[in-house]
């Protein structure tokens, strides 16, 4: 069995001098080791026009390969900024204000997917399995399908899917549906999301539903929670070295606060940047006496720059931080320290460590992996609030969860963490982690193919065992900076 993976983005880049190597982020270390296992082809768009189609991936001795669709600047303004960032992902954020409804999107959309298509149908040798991601890519299983009745086909959508209600909204919802349902498995962060997607299947395109397997086509398509995890040991390692510790205390000494609070985003609307500056905001005027005491650290990663929303944002939240500051701040304190810019990991790391308070507050979040890493980098001190909006929030019921919405409750929180007893910070974070533990990225995508293969074996009747997967760490794509997931939604 070999393994084609078809995502947006390619899992290797030029280096500075020159060569190639993985790409950093979640997706690529989850799935790179075993991709080089068990040979096959990564799928994604080119995102430079000079780049080969076909590229054996390491030169000297090949594992897989990397084939590249090369997109027109316009085919990837439609269907990369146009469909997918202003259209799928406020859509399915519950964020209809954001919804910017254009044919081109739609059309070069097809197009993108079409040509996606053509390239795995091209690849595809018998036996495979096709791991699709996310939601560039809705269109692509249904054409792979009617060119290859028989592949085995998975798609793991990274954000949430909304309620069937919301996702009518959009006009072609039945077209992207019946796309997606070209599928044997579709797995999602959370429960509440496969519920949605099945419910969409059943009212929309009156597809019959048992035990919350579709049937359609008749084919079986199985919609199934998968909790994305990160790789909690290197975190682990990383934040207990000695490197990491020296930067957190310099952290700690730079900004000089007795409490820290810190948030780490991606810059993007869902992520609930400017409500969480202005609940700030209202601690301060609430809690005169935590003046010269409290700062917030927010770093914010540049994103989508080229959407007029994420600008949009980048001013308010510019404007926000600034309006803070000018009213509170006092000759030896400021009360919020902004930086608008991509960290290493390790930097990361020592941020989290730095950390007395994690502030986490999308407006929607399909999973949220800074929510895992703070908990996982972070000692007995640290205390995580988190949004009840996020993917993470039904996993984590020891956070202490707030509605990014509610500003006075998002206030309170902040006040509660601040003064929580050592022995209730100990206990709780305790349990966050032995929850973190559980979830793990290479687990993740070992449960994932699994349960594709097991889903191939049964319907052709062979139940071969499932090979051998050597995801040993010396295996595994070992990362210096982070990255991928800076693009949202992988
Ligand atoms: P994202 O929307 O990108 O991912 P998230 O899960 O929080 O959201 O991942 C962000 C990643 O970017 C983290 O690994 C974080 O460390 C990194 N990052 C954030 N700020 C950074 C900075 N300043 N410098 C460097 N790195 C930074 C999408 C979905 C999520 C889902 C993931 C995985 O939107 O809901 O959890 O995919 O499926």
């Amino acid at each position: 069995m070999r393994l084609t993976v078809v995502a947006n983005r390619a899992p290797i880049s030029r280096t500075d001098e020159g060569d190639w190597a993985p790409s950093v982020g979640g997706l690529t270390t989850a799935l790179l080791p075993v991709l080089s296992e068990l040979g096959g082809a990564w799928v994604a768009m080119g995102e430079e026009p000079d780049l080969p189609e076909r590229q054996e991936y390491p030169a000297e001795d090949p594992d897989f390969l990397v084939r590249r669709v090369p997109l027109s600047q316009e085919e990837l303004d439609g269907y990369y900024y146009g469909m997918a960032n202003s259209v799928l992902w406020p859509l399915s954020h519950y964020m209809v204000q954001h919804l910017d409804l254009r044919d081109p999107f739609v059309e070069n959309y097809r197009r993108v997917n079409e040509r996606f298509a053509e390239a795995v149908i091209e690849e595809h040798r018998e036996d495979d399995v096709i791991w699709m991601q996310d939601y560039h890519l809705m269109l692509a299983p249904a054409l792979i399908r009617e060119a290859h009745p028989e592949a085995v086909m998975g798609h793991f959508w990274h954000i949430p899917w909304p309620a069937m209600e919301v996702f009518r909204i959009l006009p072609g919802a039945r077209e992207l549906l019946r796309g997606m349902l070209g599928n044997d498995l579709i797995g999602f962060h959370v429960e509440e999301y496969a519920k949605n997607f099945i419910e969409s299947a059943e009212v929309l395109l009156g597809a019959d539903v048992e035990d919350g397997v579709i049937h359609w086509q008749g084919r079986e398509v199985n919609v199934e929670a998968h909790p994305i995890g990160i790789e909690v040991e290197r975190f682990e390692r990383m934040s207990a070295s000695d490197n990491v510790k020296g930067e957190a205390e310099e952290v700690r000494d730079e900004f000089g606060a007795e409490s820290l609070v810190v948030g780490i985003d991606r810059l993007d609307y869902t992520k609930g940047v400017l409500s969480r500056l202005e609940a700030f905001e209202e601690f301060l005027e609430k809690n005169p006496e935590y003046h010269g005491k409290v700062s917030l650290f927010q770093v914010a990663t540049p994103s989508r720059t080229e959407v007029e929303s994420y600008q949009q944002l980048k001013r308010e939240v510019d404007e926000a931080v600034g309006r803070i500051n000018g009213q509170f701040a006092e000759d030896h304190w400021m009360p919020v320290h902004y930086r608008y810019r991509t960290y290493t990991q390790e930097e990361l790391c020592a941020f989290y460590r730095a950390a007395d308070v994690a502030l986490i507050t999308p407006l929607r979040d399909g999973m949220n992996v800074v929510t895992q890493e703070f908990i996982t980098a972070t000692t007995d001190r640290g205390v995580l609030i988190l949004s009840e909006l996020t993917g993470a929030a039904y996993l984590l019921p020891e956070a202490l969860q707030v509605n990014p919405y509610d500003q006075s409750g998002l206030a309170e929180a902040i006040r509660k963490a601040i003064e929580m007893p050592p022995e209730e910070r100990r206990e709780r974070i305790q349990a966050l982690k032995a929850t973190i533990r559980e979830l793990n990225v290479h687990q993740w995508a070992d449960g994932f193919l699994d349960r594709l293969t097991a889903q191939r074996d049964a319907s052709s009747g062979q139940r071969a065992p499932s090979p051998e997967r050597n995801s040993s760490p010396e295996r595994r794509v070992e990362e210096q900076s982070t990255g991928e997931l800076v693009d949202g939604g992988v």
